[in-house]
């Protein structure tokens, strides 16, 4: 330490994710309302981030990053949030399932393994962390889905069986989402249906659902870091509520790092 501040060793840079992510929006909300003008938040993608989180952790290096809950990366490293005083990252938030305006008529089975769909942090963690330790994501979760049939029976309670039906699915390249989509599309293949599953950015994810070129996404992390969607896409989706309960969102850094809130950033 001796005289170099957090912002001189980390070059005043937080490691960001891809521009559509509300964590990222939150992000430069926090950079305004701390006064952290000397700061950039740099753009990337989840899979940069973790790269760089990596490279930092494995030499002790200082680095901050744009952190979320559910994820791998807090049970591979030692790592803790930065306290924020402001409340700039919201609380504890849960993720929605979000369907297209009709999807309950034209597939009802779909909609109803959508709209039962519920799992835990744990259950997600299980599928991601298998997902990092190098399984492939479909494999990660067909062994999820074969471990946890009951869970998986209420889901489908009541749901029509498919007959090679199309299913349009959504989602953008965050860990989180990547597991919960894979698991989704598992399920609804098993009953039947043609699921194709489209990797976007966050706008197109929403504005898909919004203009039914896509069936669903199970992506909508609510009620803030994807607000912003919510509010211009008002009317034109169904929230089927949510589908896993107490996620969060904000910056994280390596326990080793002698800092313990985002004004310390100052
Ligand atoms: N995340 C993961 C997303 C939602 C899921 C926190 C990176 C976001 O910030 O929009």
């Amino acid at each position: 330490a001796g005289t170099t501040s957090v912002g001189e060793s980390v070059e005043y840079e937080i490691v960001g994710i891809d521009p559509g992510a509300g964590i990222m929006k939150a992000t430069s909300s926090a950079i305004e309302e701390y006064g952290l003008e000397d700061w950039t938040l740099v753009e990337g993608s989840g899979a940069a981030m973790t790269a760089a989180l990596k490279k930092a952790y494995d030499k002790e290096e200082p680095i901050i990053v744009t952190g979320w809950t559910p994820h791998w990366k807090f049970a591979k490293y030692d790592l803790k949030y930065l306290e924020d005083p402001k409340g700039i990252f919201g609380g504890e938030e849960n993720i929605h399932s979000i369907a297209r305006l009709g999807l309950k008529d034209d597939l009802p089975g779909v909609y109803t393994v959508l709209n039962n769909f519920f799992w835990t942090a744990d259950d997600m963690n299980t599928v991601m962390s298998d997902i990092q330790e190098g399984t492939k994501p479909e494999e990660a979760a067909a062994k999820w889905v074969e471990e946890n049939t009951e869970k998986v029976a209420e889901w489908t309670d009541g749901a029509e069986k498919g007959n090679g039906e199309e299913v349009k699915l959504a989602y953008v390249a965050w860990d989180s989402e990547i597991a919960s989509t894979n698991v989704i599309a598992n399920v609804l293949k098993d009953l039947g249906y043609k699921v194709s599953m489209s990797q976007v950015e966050a706008g197109p994810m929403w504005t898909g659902v919004a203009d039914g070129s896509v069936d669903a996404h199970i992506a909508g992390w609510l009620p803030v870091t994807h607000a912003d969607y919510v509010k211009e896409f008002e009317g034109k989706f169904e929230d089927l509520g949510a589908n896993l309960e107490g996620t969060k969102i904000g910056l994280v850094v390596p326990s080793y790092m002698e800092i313990d809130s985002i004004e310390d950033l100052k």
